[in-house]
């Protein structure tokens, strides 16, 4: 039976990878950090994942405890989810945000070179890491420069080359998965689907009656969390290790999103959409367009999810939360 090590397992990510590990017969262990809120720190899981995983406390911060649980679980694959993973907040905590995602890589990958090399480690690079590069085609693809224009880009810039550091540096099985936008019935509601699809459910059931957005110009490449957890495990798998851009291949505008979701709730976005600059970024992202060609003709992943039926399966999520 093989052995998992995820960090971030109670998150988005972690939750579904957790849940597609178990199906495939792994034995799933994770870090939880301690809080005061123990009912919220695993929401996302099922009364029967949670009987199928193994969870431990444990904080990226804490190299020696992370060592300390990879020395007795000796894990067959690590995989590293676990960020400050907002982007504007990232603006507000900066020095966190460079601890958890800089430093907190390096503490994972030196836990996992001193005690077991021989495992395999994904580490949960972004697409943030481009900033406003784009090629002339319109795409971001690996080769494309990264120059990162948030503390989170810079962040994950640095955990995205130490892997590759690394990998080199020591002979290790470790990659990295460049992985765009995704999303979920489960993504946090401060992540823009999220609070659009929560919010105008609210407004057809009546329960809230207007929508305060920040910039609607932005671009974004949207796949499906479940389709994006496959493409994680496919890489660590790989016999090479190396790093991988992972996306639908299509973008669409915050402006474009709103108006599919209001229109699918059979609302006028118009009556109840507005900017408010407090959710305002200061300096934005404008455009991603992943260009996953090589994972898609080296590992044959592909998503399963078109924009459409992402936002579908999030309105239906929602609904069922919020309606009777
Ligand atoms: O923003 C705009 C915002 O916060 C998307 C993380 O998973 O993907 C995610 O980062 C866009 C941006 O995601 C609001 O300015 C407008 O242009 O949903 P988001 P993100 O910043 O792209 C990358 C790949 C990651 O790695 C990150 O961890 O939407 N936007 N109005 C807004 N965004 C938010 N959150 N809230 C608004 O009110």
């Amino acid at each position: 039976m093989k052995k998992a090590f995820i960090t971030g397992i109670n998150g988005q990510d972690g939750s579904y990878l957790a849940e597609y590990l178990v199906e495939m017969g792994y034995e799933v262990h994770g870090i939880i950090r301690r809080s005061s809120n123990t009912e919220s720190q695993q929401e996302r899981f099922s009364a029967d994942l949670r009987s199928k995983i193994t969870t431990h406390y444990g904080d990226l911060l804490d190299q020696g405890g992370i060592e300390r649980l990879l020395d007795e679980i000796q894990p067959d694959e690590i995989y590293n989810l676990a960020a400050q993973s907002h982007v504007r907040v990232s603006f507000d905590i900066p020095q966190f945000t460079v601890q958890a995602n800089a430093i907190g890589v390096l503490n994972v990958l030196e836990a996992y070179r001193r005690s077991c090399p021989t495992a395999r480690f994904y580490q949960a690079s972004s697409s943030e890491m481009f900033g406003n590069s784009v090629d002339d085609d319109g795409f971001q693809r690996e080769s494309t420069p990264m120059t990162p224009v948030s503390p989170y880009g810079c962040s994950k810039l640095f955990g995205y080359s130490i892997v590759r550091n690394y990998r080199k540096a020591y002979n290790l099985h470790a990659c990295n998965g460049i992985l765009f936008n995704h999303e979920s019935p489960r993504r946090s509601s401060n992540f823009v689907t999220t609070k659009v699809v929560k919010t105008a459910v609210q407004i057809k059931l009546g329960l809230a009656d207007k929508l305060e957005l920040g910039n609607m110009d932005a671009y974004r490449d949207w796949g499906h969390s479940k389709d994006y957890v496959r493409a994680m495990h496919a890489i660590i798998n790989h016999d090479t290790p190396d790093d991988f851009v992972v996306s639908t291949m299509h973008t669409t505008s915050v402006r474009a999103m709103v108006e599919y979701v209001f229109g699918k709730l059979g609302l006028d976005h118009e009556k109840y959409v507005g900017q408010n600059p407090k959710f305002m970024r200061a300096e934005e992202l404008k455009y991603l367009k992943g260009n996953s060609t090589k994972i898609r003709e080296t590992l044959g992943w592909k998503p399963e999810y078109t924009f459409e039926a992402l936002m579908d399966d999030m309105i239906a999520g929602w609904l069922e939360k919020l309606g009777d």
